[in-house]
C-alpha cells in the first residue's frame, strides 16, 4: 500500500446528529485517513470510535451506480437517468391528476448527516400538491415536540459543558453521543466533585456507571419516577418561586397536581429507593444550574409524551432556564418541524405533529381501500422497511403502492420494494450539511465540500430534484433568466433581482429551493451549486436573529452565506446572551405556558394506571434497538465495519439466563406478538431481571456478487408492532416490547452429546 499523499480535507462524520468535524486524506476514492478536525467550532477535534470507520459507508459494495426499474418479475434493470426522470415525473403527475397530489407521500428527507436533499424535495412536492410526510423524527421526537410547542414554541437543549447537575433520562450519551464532545464532557463531570450526574435508566450503561445518582427504574415506569421527582420539588418547596412568578404561566394548576403525588408509593412502583428519589430532587432543586436530556429510553416507551411533560418540570420548576449551564431554547438554521397545530392523517386520523405523521401509521394509511389512501410514496435517505415498526406490515403496504420511488446510496430493504431506485452520490461526493444545529449560546452550521467527484452513475439530490422539477414543467425558464444574470453579478445584485421576481410572481417563492438552484446555483464555486438553497435560509436566520448573527461576526444574510461557503470547518452563525432565551419563547408574552390539561389528568390517573405490560405468554420486556459502540442506524451496511459484537448480542440478566438455561455465547429464540428471531446471548449484570436488549442497525443484508447475502444479527423491527404506540404522538414503544425468550438447543446437545470443551 502506498502512503496517502493527498491533503487533509475538512468534512464531517455522518453517523450521528453531532456531525463532528473530521479531516480526511483521500486516496483512490478511499477515505484513507481520518482525524478529528480541531478547527470545527462545535466538536473541536473530538470524534468517537465510529468516525474512523466511515470508509465502510463510502466504499460499500452495495452502492448503487445506475437508476433501476423493477421488472414485472421483481428483478431490476438498469435504465438511464433521462428515462428514469421522465417515467417517474409522468407517474407522479398521473397519480396527482387522477387521485390528487395529496395521495403522494414523502418519507425521510435526510439521515444523520444529510439534509440538503430534503431541502430541495419541497419544491417538487409542492408542485405536485403533495403535503403529507413522515420521517424518523415521528418515531421519537414528536411527543416531546408537542409539549415543547405548548410550553414555549421551540426546542431546548441542555448546556452540559457547564451544568452543575446533568440529568439523562433514558439516554446513554457515552454510546449515543448527541451533544458536542460527549465523552469529554461526561469525563469532566464525573471527575469534578462539585458537579453531579443523574441517570434514569434500567440498565447499568456506561453512562450510568459514571453517574453520582443512578435511578435504576424498572422498564416503562419512568412516569412514576419523574412524577415522584417533580412531586418532591413541589412538596419540599424546592421550586424557584421568583422565576415561576416572573416567567411561567399555569403554575398553580401544576402545583396542585404535583402536591398530591404519593412520592413513597411511586418510588416503589418504579423500583427506586424513596430516599434516592428525594436526594436527587434535592440535588436538582438546590443546584446553581441543571441541564436535562431525555431520549429514546422514555420517548420509545409507554407514557412517552407524559414523560416528556414531567421531565421538563425538573428544570422549569427550578428555574433552570436563561442562565449558564442550564436548559436553553436555541436558534435554528432550518427548523426540523413545521409550525402549526396538530393535524390528522387521512385514513386513521392519527395526529400530525410538526408536519409529520407517525411512522407507525404509514402502513395503515396505505394498506386499505379507503378512498384517501396513499397511492405513491417517495422515500429519500431512509430505510423504513427496516427502521419502522413491523417490517412485515411495511413491506405488505409498500407492495400495494402504485408508485414507490427510493433515493438512496445503497440497495436497501426499502429499495428492493421500489418501482424505481435512484442512486445518490454519497455524502463525501457532494456538498452536504445537516440542520441538526441545536446549540446555545453558540450555534454552528457546517457546509461540507465534496471530497471527490460523484461515483459514476450517481447524482447529488439537488440535481435529482431539479431534473424532476424540470420534467414537471411547472416553472417557465424564461422567468429565471434575469435572476441568473443578476447572480453572475454577485449577491447584492441577486438579492435585488430576487425580491423583484418574487414580488412579481409569488408562485416562485413556493418553489424557492428550485429557483435558487437554477439561478444562484450556477454562479457558485465549482461543486457548490447544491448549496444555493442555503442562501434563502441564511437571509432568514439574519432576519430572525439579527443581533445574534451580527455578534457571530456576520453583517447580514449575504455575509453569513459567504462565510458558510468559505469556511471549510463550519461557522458559528449565532452568538446569544443568556437573557435571549426569553426572547426565543414564541408566545407573545414570552412566558412559558406550563398547564396542559390532558397531561395533568394523566398525572392524576397514574395512581390507577398499571405499570406492567408483560403477561404470562410474553413475560420479558425487550428493548429493541439499543445504541452500542458499533451501531449507526442503517447507515453502514458492510458488517465488517464492526470490530466487536459482530452478531449484535441479545443482552439478558444473570437471573433470566439462569432460569431460562441461557449461557454467554449461546443462542436464544426471542418471540413477540409480531415475530420471532434467533440471537447470540450475552449474559450481563447490567440488565435487570425481566429486561433484555437487542441493538439497532443489525439485520441489514449485505449482498455479495453471487446474489447471496450476509445478514448479521437481528432486524429489531421484525419483532415490533405498528399498534404498540403512544396515544398522543403515535411514537413507537420500541424499548418496551413484551417478549418470550427460549434457549435454542444446539444440534449436538439435542442428540445427547456433550459439546467438546476448548
Ligand atoms: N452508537 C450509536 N449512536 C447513536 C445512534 C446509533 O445508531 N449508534 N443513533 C443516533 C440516534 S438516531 C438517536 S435517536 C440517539 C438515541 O440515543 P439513546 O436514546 O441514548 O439510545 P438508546 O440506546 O436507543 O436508548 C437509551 C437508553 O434507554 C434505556 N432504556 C430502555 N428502556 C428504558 C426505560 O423504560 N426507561 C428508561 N429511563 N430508559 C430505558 C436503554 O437502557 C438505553 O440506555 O442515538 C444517536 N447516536
Ligand atoms: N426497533 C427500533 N427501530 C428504530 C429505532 C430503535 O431504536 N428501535 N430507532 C429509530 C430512530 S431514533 C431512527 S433516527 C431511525 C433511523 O432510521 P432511518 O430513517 O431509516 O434512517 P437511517 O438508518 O439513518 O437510514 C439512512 C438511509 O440513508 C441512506 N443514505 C446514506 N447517505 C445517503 C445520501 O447521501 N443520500 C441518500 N439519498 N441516502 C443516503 C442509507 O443508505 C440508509 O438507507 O430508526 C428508527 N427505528
Ligand atoms: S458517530 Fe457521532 S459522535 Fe461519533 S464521530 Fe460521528 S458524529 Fe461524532
Ligand atoms: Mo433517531
Amino acid at each position: 500500500m502506498t502512503e496517502p499523499t493527498a491533503d487533509w480535507q475538512a468534512s464531517a462524520c455522518i453517523l450521528c446528529e453531532c456531525n463532528c468535524g473530521i479531516v480526511v486524506q483521500v486516496q483512490d476514492r478511499r477515505l484513507a485517513r481520518i482525524r478529528g478536525d480541531k478547527q470545527h467550532p462545535a466538536s473541536r477535534g473530538y470524534t468517537c470510535n465510529k468516525a474512523l470507520r466511515l470508509d465502510h459507508y463510502q466504499n460499500s459494495r452495495n452502492r448503487l451506480t445506475s437508476p433501476m426499474r423493477r421488472r414485472p418479475d421483481g428483478t431490476y434493470e438498469e435504465i438511464d437517468w433521462d428515462t428514469a426522470i421522465a417515467e417517474i415525473a409522468a407517474g407522479l403527475q398521473a397519480i396527482a391528476t387522477t387521485h390528487g397530489g395529496d395521495k403522494i407521500m414523502y418519507y425521510g428527507g435526510g439521515g444523520q448527516g444529510n439534509h440538503l436533499g430534503g431541502a430541495y424535495s419541497g419544491a417538487v412536492l409542492k408542485a405536485l400538491g403533495s403535503h403529507h410526510r413522515s420521517n424518523a423524527l415521528a418515531q421519537e421526537k414528536t411527543g416531546e415536540h408537542w409539549v415543547d410547542a405548548h410550553f414555549y414554541g421551540g426546542h431546548t437543549r441542555g448546556e452540559f459543558e457547564h451544568a452543575e447537575v446533568s440529568v439523562f433520562v433514558g439516554k446513554n450519551p457515552w454510546m449515543s453521543q448527541s451533544f458536542p464532545r460527549a465523552r469529554v464532557v461526561l469525563n469532566e463531570i464525573s471527575k469534578d466533585p462539585a458537579r453531579s450526574m443523574v441517570v434514569i435508566d434500567p440498565v447499568v450503561t456506561d453512562t450510568a456507571k459514571m453517574a453520582d445518582f443512578h435511578l435504576r427504574v424498572r422498564p416503562g415506569t419512568d412516569a412514576w419516577c419523574l412524577a415522584a421527582l417533580a412531586g418532591v420539588l413541589v412538596q419540599e418547596k424546592l421550586c424557584d418561586e421568583d422565576f415561576l412568578a416572573q416567567h411561567v404561566n399555569g403554575v398553580d394548576a401544576v402545583r396542585e397536581v404535583l402536591a398530591e403525588v404519593p412520592v413513597g408509593e411511586y418510588a416503589r412502583r418504579c423500583g427506586v429507593d424513596e430516599d434516592l428519589v428525594r436526594a436527587v430532587a434535592r440535588r436538582i432543586g438546590t443546584a446553581g444550574s441543571v441541564a436535562v436530556f431525555e431520549d429514546l429510553g422514555v420517548q420509545q416507551s409507554p407514557n412517552s409524551t407524559l414523560c416528556s411533560y414531567l421531565n421538563k418540570m425538573l428544570w422549569i420548576l427550578t428555574g433552570n432556564f436563561g442562565k449558564r449551564g442550564a436548559q436553553h431554547l436555541h436558534s435554528s438554521f432550518a427548523p426540523l418541524f413545521r409550525p402549526g397545530g396538530v393535524g390528522r392523517t387521512p385514513v386513521t386520523g392519527a395526529p400530525i405533529i410538526g408536519g409529520l405523521m407517525p411512522s407507525n401509521v404509514v402502513p395503515e394509511e396505505i394498506l386499505t381501500d379507503h378512498p384517501d389512501r396513499f397511492r405513491a410514496l417517495i422515500v429519500e435517505s431512509s430505510n423504513p422497511a427496516h427502521s419502522v415498526a413491523d417490517s412485515g406490515a411495511v413491506a405488505r403496504a409498500f407492495a400495494e403502492l402504485e408508485l414507490l420511488v427510493v433515493i438512496d446510496v445503497a440497495m436497501t430493504e426499502t429499495a428492493r420494494l421500489a418501482h424505481y431506485v435512484l442512486p445518490a452520490a454519497s455524502q463525501f461526493e457532494k456538498v452536504e450539511a445537516t440542520f441538526f444545529n441545536l446549540e446555545f449560546p453558540h450555534n454552528t452550521f457546517h457546509l461540507r465540500h465534496r471530497l471527490m467527484e460523484p461515483l459514476p452513475g450517481t447524482l447529488p439530490e439537488p440535481e435529482i430534484w431539479a431534473r424532476l422539477m424540470r420534467a414537471l414543467g411547472v416553472v417557465d425558464d424564461a422567468e429565471l433568466t434575469p435572476l441568473r444574470r443578476a447572480a453572475a453579478q454577485g449577491l447584492p445584485a441577486f438579492t435585488e433581482a430576487f425580491l423583484a421576481a418574487v414580488g412579481a410572481n409569488p408562485g416562485l417563492g413556493k418553489v424557492l429551493p428550485f429557483v435558487l438552484y437554477e439561478t444562484l446555483g450556477p454562479s457558485l464555486p465549482e461543486g457548490l451549486s447544491g448549496a444555493a438553497a442555503l442562501w434563502g435560509l441564511a437571509q432568514k436566520a439574519a432576519m430572525t436573529y439579527p443581533e445574534a448573527v451580527r455578534r457571530a461576526g456576520h453583517a447580514d444574510g449575504n455575509a453569513l452565506f459567504e462565510a458558510i461557503l468559505t469556511e471549510r470547518s463550519g461557522v458559528t452563525f449565532t452568538v446569544h446572551e443568556y437573557e435571549d432565551d426569553f426572547a426565543l419563547i414564541a408566545h407573545p408574552d414570552r412566558r412559558i405556558a406550563l398547564e396542559m390539561p390532558e397531561m395533568l389528568a394523566d398525572i392524576r390517573a397514574l395512581v390507577d394506571t398499571p405499570a406492567g405490560r408483560t403477561d404470562a405468554e410474553f413475560p420479558i420486556v425487550l428493548s429493541a434497538g439499543e445504541r452500542r459502540a458499533f451501531t449507526a442506524n442503517d447507515i453502514i451496511r458492510d458488517p465488517s465495519w464492526r470490530t466487536r459484537d459482530t452478531d449484535g448480542a441479545l443482552r439478558v440478566s444473570v437471573e433470566d439466563a439462569a432460569s431460562l438455561g441461557l449461557v454467554d455465547g449461546g443462542r436464544a429464540r426471542i418471540t413477540t406478538a409480531a415475530g420471532s428471531a434467533e440471537a447470540t446471548v450475552e449474559v450481563t449484570a447490567a440488565m435487570l431481571p425481566g429486561h433484555a436488549a437487542l441493538p439497532n442497525g443489525y439485520g441489514l443484508d449485505f449482498a455479495d456478487a453471487d446474489g447471496g447475502a450476509e445478514v448479521p444479527g437481528v432486524a429489531p423491527n421484525a419483532l415490533t408492532s405498528s399498534t404498540w404506540r403512544d396515544a398522543y404522538a403515535g411514537t413507537p414503544w420500541h424499548k418496551h416490547v413484551p417478549a418470550r425468550i427460549e434457549k435454542v438447543v444446539e444440534k449436538a446437545e439435542a442428540a445427547g452429546r456433550v459439546p467438546a470443551m476448548s
